[in-house]
């Protein structure tokens, strides 16, 4: 995949957001620069059947006037009655060879992962890119595990140079350049933009954090 697609990669469901409205929330976040969108919906209160389906119909529509790829999180069979660019999964969420069969080879196919050996499997049953994480607490995830520090984006990227990789857990704009200059082609964040005062300024403000970072410049 283009890896230019995973510098700013947002994260939300319903329930990250508290009252604020997921489309506002998302068209903001694409006004300030994001480069791909995963569609998380956990949790208690969770949306669910048509209700997700029509919220991720939204999503889609909304991503492809950005042209900017539409994620999944999970459920790889919204992912495919919805035609979205792709599906992410973790480590429990089934057989990744599996999700690649059933997802078709031109669809994204994202996995977690937590260590060097998890990048290393994934990449080999078909993955497009990985995240790898958490590499810093994190209060977005429930169980996210003990940060694995951002050393492990090193450690990955010089075992698997050529895999798509993002950071994720804990970044925020202060902490977004040391993930890239890890090496990894981008970050991949909730409460960053999601609960920024202002989003569409969060977005760009890490945005330029991550390109000025990419580009070798210490900020
Ligand atoms: N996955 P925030 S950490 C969804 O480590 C997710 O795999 C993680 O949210 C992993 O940017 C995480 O608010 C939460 O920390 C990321």
């Amino acid at each position: 995949m283009d890896k230019s697609k995973l510098q700013l990669y947002f994260i939300a469901g319903t329930t990250n957001l508290g009252d604020r409205n997921l489309l506002d929330v998302l068209q903001a976040a694409l006004k300030g620069g994001i480069t791909a969108f995963q569609l998380r919906e956990k949790g208690e209160g969770a949306l669910q059947g048509d209700a997700l389906k029509t919220l991720a119909e939204q999503c889609k529509q909304l991503c492809n006037e950005y042209k900017v790829p539409f994620i999944v999180n999970d459920d790889v069979d919204l992912a495919i009655a919805v035609d979205a660019d792709g599906v992410h999964i973790g480590q429990e969420d089934g057989d990744i060879a599996e999700v690649r069969k059933k997802i078709g080879s031109d669809k994204i196919l994202g996995v977690s992962t937590h260590s060097v050996t998890d990048a290393m499997t994934a990449s080999d049953a078909g993955a497009n890119y990985v995240g790898v994480g958490p590499l810093f607490e994190t209060a977005s995830k429930e169980n996210a595990g003990t940060p694995v520090g951002p050393e492990l984006v090193r450690q990955v990227v010089n075992v698997l140079p050529g895999l798509p990789m993002v950071g994720i857990g804990g970044i925020t704009e202060r902490k977004a350049g040391r993930v890239i200059r890890e090496g990894a082609s981008g970050v991949a964040v909730i409460s960053a933009i999601a609960h920024a005062k202002d989003v569409e300024q969060a977005a760009r403000a890490m945005k330029g954090v991550i390109t000025l970072a990419s580009t070798g410049v210490e900020m």
